[in-house]
């Protein structure tokens, strides 16, 4: 087999957003577009020469081509081995979780999370450092400016792998180890939490539950840890085939993409328990018999019940949240008395305060909840802290929820995206908002005073690099919020993002419908804004 080296010229759009590079699979099959990225990974990161490599994707379309061309550059890159999940499927918390317990040089992962999968949808690639978490901003950049100036990438001339059944081969130089990772990964959470808790509990109450892997990646993990280690019914894991199309649906775990399950937990006849995960595993919704557990309220529970769960019955060292999350945790953090971050919206900027040791959970309000166990958010680990804490508690999700309410308060919490907006009206609007800012501090709307607005900057306190443009935030004195953002994971046209929460002490007002509790502050938000004089939309896409 020999290198080839292919001349080729940059492409002006490689620049990874919130999560990788993601963009239509289209874009994808371009000639070279892939192998431009790649390359740029390789000339940036000059330990993966002679180091290990972790390679897998959530089975998307498109996911086993890339495959096979990133196996045929990582040996032409002088990579000694790859480790790449049986037909090619790793989640991304599996594969965060190889890249540290491997000691690897870095991670590729494959996927457009929650978006939907086909030749006419999206595909995406992301690279993960030996920390096993996703590329920090200063190494995103470095992969960016280099797609702006290579001319060549290297290749080995050579004829496609096997790729689906666990084995060892050599391609090249390079050594190839096909394995199934859902063991290694169950072996990880057998070791955080209790089993054999969950087991007799599922099986002396007769639990009812449902997993919807969404035709996505968690299927094979799901069923083996829910239905064979912890010996939930056959059938409690639904859509447990991963698909490359997912079904024609949005593996996307939340009120509008999932509603099947939802129905499922409802009525006479509904489960006591139910959740979903997304395309790649990362994120998770957290359902009880006729319950909804908002994503913050899940991290704030979960800071406030730590120490019932074995892998933090020592206590934990601190908890963050992305800045558009809300403040339920904030105050869980106050009375353990531990520390409390914000952070901009993106997984990367846990990395460091996970590796310092200044935390042990965190959490974002799109559904992504994990700790220090990896360095992703991790849907099924979502699943099974909820589940072990069930089986403690012996009280229904309502139950711990509402509980948790009365104790310090509920955080009514809605978002309203604008999906596929016009690119350019986005911009002004966000320009027009943060032009009108320092005017707004004192003013008062309906009874609520603004105590602070601002374009959110964060300075890591772990490396004191700064982020800067991170969202508007337009605080109130009763801890009301509203936050405007731009999305960093579309692929077509802009998404506005409005996310609105406000604090509600009073117990005798925490069983209100969400959307009409918020409306004053939403109405607030589109006058604010001026979403509709902008964009022409009267009303968001989804709800969440
Ligand atoms: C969205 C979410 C963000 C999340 C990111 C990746 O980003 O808002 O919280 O970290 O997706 O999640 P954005 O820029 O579109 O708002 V995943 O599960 O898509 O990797
Ligand atoms: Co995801």
């Amino acid at each position: 087999m020999t290198v080839l080296t292919v001349s080729t010229t940059p492409f002006d759009d490689q620049k990874p957003g919130t999560s990788g590079l993601r963009k239509k699979v289209r874009v994808f099959q371009q000639p070279h577009y892939l192998e431009n990225f790649v390359q740029a990974i390789f000339d940036t990161q000059p330990d993966l020469k002679g180091g290990m490599l972790v390679l897998g994707g959530d089975g998307r379309y498109y996911n086993r081509e890339a495959i096979q061309i990133i196996l045929r550059m990582a040996a032409a890159n002088g990579v000694e081995s790859v480790m790449v999940g049986k037909g090619g499927i790793l989640s991304t918390p599996a594969a965060s979780h190889l890249i540290r317990h491997f000691e690897a040089q870095g991670g590729i992962i494959l996927s457009a999370s929650h978006n939907p999968g086909g030749p006419d949808e999206d595909f995406g690639i992301k690279f993960n450092t030996p920390n096993g978490g996703p590329a920090p901003e200063k190494v995103t950049e470095a992969i960016h400016a280099r797609t702006k100036t290579l001319s060549q990438y290297l290749i080995l001339n050579g004829e496609e792998v096997d790729i689906d059944s666990p084995q060892q081969f050599q391609l090249g130089n390079m050594g190839v180890d096909v394995f199934d990772s859902v063991y290694a990964y169950a072996e990880l959470m057998q070791e955080l939490f209790d089993f054999d808790r969950i087991r007799n509990f599922f099986d002396s109450t007769h639990f009812r539950m449902r997993f919807d892997a969404m035709h996505a990646v968690t299927g094979p993990y799901a069923r083996y840890i829910l239905e064979e280690l912890l010996g939930a019914p056959p059938g409690s894991v639904i859509n447990a085939e991963p698909k490359p199309d997912f079904g024609g649906h949005h593996p996307d775990p939340n009120l509008a993409h999932a509603q099947e399950l939802v129905a499922m937990t409802q009525g006479a006849r509904g489960v006591d328990f139910a959740a979903a995960s997304d395309g790649d595993g990362d994120r998770n919704m957290i359902l009880g018999h006729d319950f909804f557990v908002t994503p913050s309220d899940s991290l704030a529970v979960m800071a406030a019940n730590a120490t019932l769960i074995p892998a933090f019955n020592g206590g934990i060292s601190g908890v963050a949240r992305s800045m558009p999350t809300s403040q339920a945790v904030d105050r869980v953090a106050d009375m353990l008395e531990v520390p409390c971050f914000e952070t901009p919206t993106g997984w990367k900027f846990f990395g460091n305060l996970l590796d310092a040791g200044e935390i042990s959970l965190c959490g974002e309000e799109s559904f992504g909840t994990g700790s220090n166990h990896v360095r992703e958010k991790d849907g099924l680990w979502a699943v099974l802290f909820w589940l072990n804490l069930l089986a403690v508690k012996g009280q229904s999700v309502a139950d711990i929820v509402r509980a948790h309410w009365r104790k310090y308060g509920r955080n009514y919490y809605t978002r309203h995206d604008y999906e596929g907006i016009d690119k350019a009206a986005a911009d002004k609007l966000m320009k027009q908002l943060k032009e009108g800012l320092g005017s707004l501090v004192g003013d008062e709307f309906n009874g609520h005073r603004v105590s602070y607005a601002d374009d959110f900057a964060y300075t890591d306190p772990v490396d004191g690099s700064v982020s800067k443009n991170q969202g508007i935030r337009i605080g109130f004195k009763d801890g009301s919020r509203i936050i405007f953002r731009l999305s960093g994971t579309g692929t077509e046209g802009a998404t506005l993002r409005v996310y609105l929460e406000s604090l509600e002490p009073d117990p005798a007002k925490h069983n209100q419908d969400t959307q009409a509790v918020m409306r004053p502050l939403i109405e607030l938000a589109e006058m604010l804004a001026n979403i509709k004089g902008i964009t022409g939309r009267d009303a968001p896409t989804v709800i969440t």
